[in-house]
């Protein structure tokens, strides 16, 4: 009898850990095969990943953007009306350069590797923001050429 409920506690401890063990395998294969939706959760640092203009120094004569780690990089650029400026995903998430203001800067979504590009004509400040991750956000300011 004692030896029948020793066994059902110890089939009960290894179904517990080999359990555990699944669950651990599955996180560390998650964080570090980068793919997935939550890959620039588990990188970026911050919870979400996201970049902000505010945060960063604007940077100038830059016309490739590159979305990494669920932010755009650099988020704050500044270049000549006329200038075309190309973002590149470099995630396995999707993402997309989508105007604040409902302007048509709006690309569609894309993939890793994919790019977008864009053709400032008109000075201005031009807000964007990645649709499915609201915490991505870049600007790119357009002086007169
Ligand atoms: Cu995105």
């Amino acid at each position: 009898m004692d030896k029948g409920i020793t066994a059902i506690v110890v089939i009960s401890v290894i179904a517990v850990v080999a359990a555990m063990a699944v669950i651990m395998v599955v996180m560390v294969a998650g964080g570090t095969a980068g793919g997935g939706m939550m890959n620039g959760g588990m990188d970026g640092g911050m919870m979400d990943g996201g970049s902000n203009p505010a945060d960063e120094a604007a940077a100038e004569g830059v016309t490739q953007v590159r979305l990494e780690n669920i932010a755009f990089s650099p988020a704050n650029i500044v270049v000549d009306a006329g200038t075309t400026v190309t973002w590149t995903n470099y995630d396995s998430a999707l993402h997309t350069v989508t105007s604040d203001d409902g302007g048509e800067l709006a690309s569609p979504t894309f993939g890793r590797n994919g790019t977008f590009s864009y053709t400032f004509d008109v000075p201005g400040e031009y807000y964007y923001r990645c649709e499915p991750h609201p915490n991505m956000k870049g600007l790119v300011t357009v002086r007169p050429g």
